[in-house]
């Protein structure tokens, strides 16, 4: 994930008389600022599909689990640490994870604390970016990216006997776990895959047949040509706690079967990956980064390949878009965030909104904005 913050307010600038004349409409010319401030600022909350589930904490990356009938979500914890916007996403400097909980949606949401601390975590540098959890046999287990003392990112575990912690971290990494955006799905055959994978400031583009390349692209932009990065997935051991096997390619295919292209921004894969099951079929939904869609693809087994059927998600006020999608009680969700409450790009809220399966299978289109 890489934020376009600083050149974006110099586009914007320079050139926003220019797009009032040539219906400068295009995605990538979103720019999360000038979006964010116009709506923020003049309180247009009648605007929005649905309103931040908490205010107390900024929130994002929401991933949403039912356990015991009650609704868990395991958001990024944003912060404003003062840390200059750039590139990188160095600004995204969250500390620690707070679980919310919920009878039901549109229940009182609970802010359940600290569950866990960047200080804990044995290896950890900088950056707790987007968690997910499982449980298993008593134990929930807390994914998690952080860089490590390189600024290199990988992901952790930390488990608990409760769904909302206190975790205690692993002393090490998942080996062989690199990038972000861990997203856990157990199919009906009790076997637990981990989706990850984030381009840009995610990383995920330096990681060349497993080595990490510190000097490498800080974007997917050398290889357009080529087919895009594909997000990975791996299956987990019974011990939830390391990969069974090598990572693997979750690979995105248009209809004809060929792979998605690096130059197809509007449908390739960036980031924030996650996984349901609906009439046996198995959803990859993702974000495309900086064309700002939520997306999904279709397979017949959770290691793809995955045929792109479409945008699912309009894009929200922000430049990350994240996202997860769950069943409760017969109805489905999406959980998801923008910046409502901040107007600032690194400071989220989450909300929830329904979402449609229509008879053929296919996601009914949802616009953030009313
Ligand atoms: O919250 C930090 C990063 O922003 C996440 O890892 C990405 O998915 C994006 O939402």
């Amino acid at each position: 994930m890489k934020q376009y913050f600083t050149t974006s307010k110099l586009i914007v600038t320079l050139f926003a008389p220019l797009c009032l004349f040539s219906a400068c409409n295009s995605s990538n010319s979103k720019t999360a600022n000038a979006a964010d401030s116009t709506k923020a600022d003049t309180g247009e909350k009648t605007k929005y599909l649905s309103q931040p589930l908490i205010s107390s904490i900024y929130t994002a990356d929401p991933s949403t689990h039912v356990f015991n009938g009650k609704i868990y979500i395991y958001p990024s914890h944003d912060i404003n640490a003062g840390i200059p916007e750039n590139d990188n996403g160095d600004h995204f400097a969250m500390k620690d994870y707070h679980i919310l909980s919920m009878d039901s949606v549109g229940g009182k949401v609970t802010d359940n604390g600290v569950a866990l601390d960047i200080k804990d975590i044995p290896w950890a540098g900088r950056q707790l970016w987007a968690p997910d959890v499982a449980f298993k046999d008593g134990t929930y287990y807390l994914y998690f990216p952080v860089k490590d003392k390189k600024d290199v990112f990988h992901i952790g575990v930390a488990t608990s006997a409760s769904p909302v912690g206190p975790f205690k971290a692993e002393p090490e990494p998942i080996a062989g776990s690199y990038s972000i955006d861990p997203a856990v799905f157990t199919d009906s055959d009790g076997k637990t895959y981990m989706y990850f994978g984030g381009i840009w400031g995610g990383q995920l583009q330096r990681w060349i047949n497993g080595k990490y390349d510190a000097n490498g692209s800080k974007t997917d932009s050398k290889q357009e040509d080529a087919p895009a990065i594909s997000c990975k997935v791996a299956l987990l051991k019974p011990d939830m706690k390391s990969f069974d096997g090598a990572v693997k390619d979750a690979v995105i295919v248009d209809s004809l079967g060929k792979p998605l292209l690096t130059k197809d921004h509007d449908r390739r894969f960036f980031e924030g990956s996650w996984m349901h099951k609906y009439n046996g079929k198995y959803y990859l939904t993702y974000s495309t980064g900086d064309t700002h869609f939520l997306c999904y693809a279709i397979g017949d087994s959770p290691l793809g390949p995955f045929t792109y059927k479409g945008v699912f998600m309009k894009p929200v006020q922000g430049w990350t878009t994240h996202h997860s999608i769950i069943e409760v009680k017969g109805k489905w969700y999406i959980f998801y965030h923008d910046t409502q409450l901040s107007g600032k790009t690194h400071l989220r809220n989450v909300k929830v909104t329904t979402l449609e399966h229509n008879a053929d299978g296919s996601i009914k289109l949802i616009d953030p904005f009313l």
